[in-house]
């Protein structure tokens, strides 16, 4: 008898373990319309992989594919090198990937954050958005502006953090739908969990805005409640364990 209760108390406890962690979710494309294309040329569709700005450049190396959001961290994949940047032959340039922009109540008063990137150094600083905050304009393509942030002073650094330049997991490349046979750069270590509760918008363009990207998306952090059952979960579990050892 005892034993049966034993085995319940035990399946109990896998089942709270198994649905504590199961709350947290699997990665996902976030990535929306950038709302400007022209459906009679292949590169220039509505659509985010093999696609760049109207009467752009038409390459992978241009090329923006997605925002995937992973629980509350943030990535951005491309065929662009976000690291390094692009030197662009025709004009000798090595093209810089922006920062990223975030609008929380649809645009009513502009952007409300933005994640201030340091592509050399691998780091960002997320800042809140103000009257005083300028914005640096893209060097060729007008409607993907803005490029970067141009701080006025009075912006509120709410934390900073450090960037992962990586490649895409086969797993994230299926999520976008691209060609595994291209090169695909990733950065990510981009912490969202600050916009908890909003739905967000985003914003990204390259130096010469040569491809806008857009997202939309919202995080869930895990309720309090689901650290506190996964710990009793596991508790039960290794209590169990160590009672099923002492005894044999
Ligand atoms: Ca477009
Ligand atoms: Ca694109
Ligand atoms: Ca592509
Ligand atoms: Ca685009």
């Amino acid at each position: 008898m005892k034993s049966i209760k034993k085995s319940v108390l035990s399946l109990l406890a896998f089942a709270i373990v198994f649905t504590s962690i199961s709350t947290f979710a699997d990665p996902v494309d976030i990535t929306v319309s950038d709302g400007y294309y022209n459906n009679y040329r292949s590169w220039y569709s509505n659509r985010e992989d093999n696609e760049v700005e109207i009467g752009c450049v038409r390459n992978q190396n241009w090329d923006l594919e997605g925002f995937i959001l992973d629980d509350n961290e943030l990535s951005i994949v491309g065929g662009f090198n976000f690291k390094d940047g692009y030197l662009y032959p025709g004009d000798g340039h090595t093209y810089k990937g922006g920062d990223i922009f975030i609008d929380i109540d649809d645009n009513t008063s502009g952007f409300n954050f933005v994640i201030d990137m340091d592509y050399e150094n691998g780091t960002y600083k997320v800042y809140t958005i103000t009257d005083k905050t300028g914005y640096v304009k893209t060097s060729d393509v007008n409607y993907s502006n803005p490029y970067r942030v141009d701080l006025g002073g009075d912006e509120e650094l709410l934390f900073s953090g450090t960037l992962d330049f990586t490649g895409p997991t086969g797993e994230e490349l299926d999520l976008l739908g691209v060609d595994k046979t291209d090169v695909h750069y990733k950065v990510s270590g981009i912490d969202l969990s600050f916009l908890d509760n909003y739905e967000f918008k985003l914003h990204y363009t390259l130096e010469c805005g040569n491809d806008l990207l857009k997202g939309q998306g919202s995080v869930a952090l895990p309720e309090p409640g689901t650290f506190s059952l996964l710990l009793i979960g596991s508790m039960c579990m290794v209590g169990f364990w160590s009672i099923r050892r002492r005894k044999d």
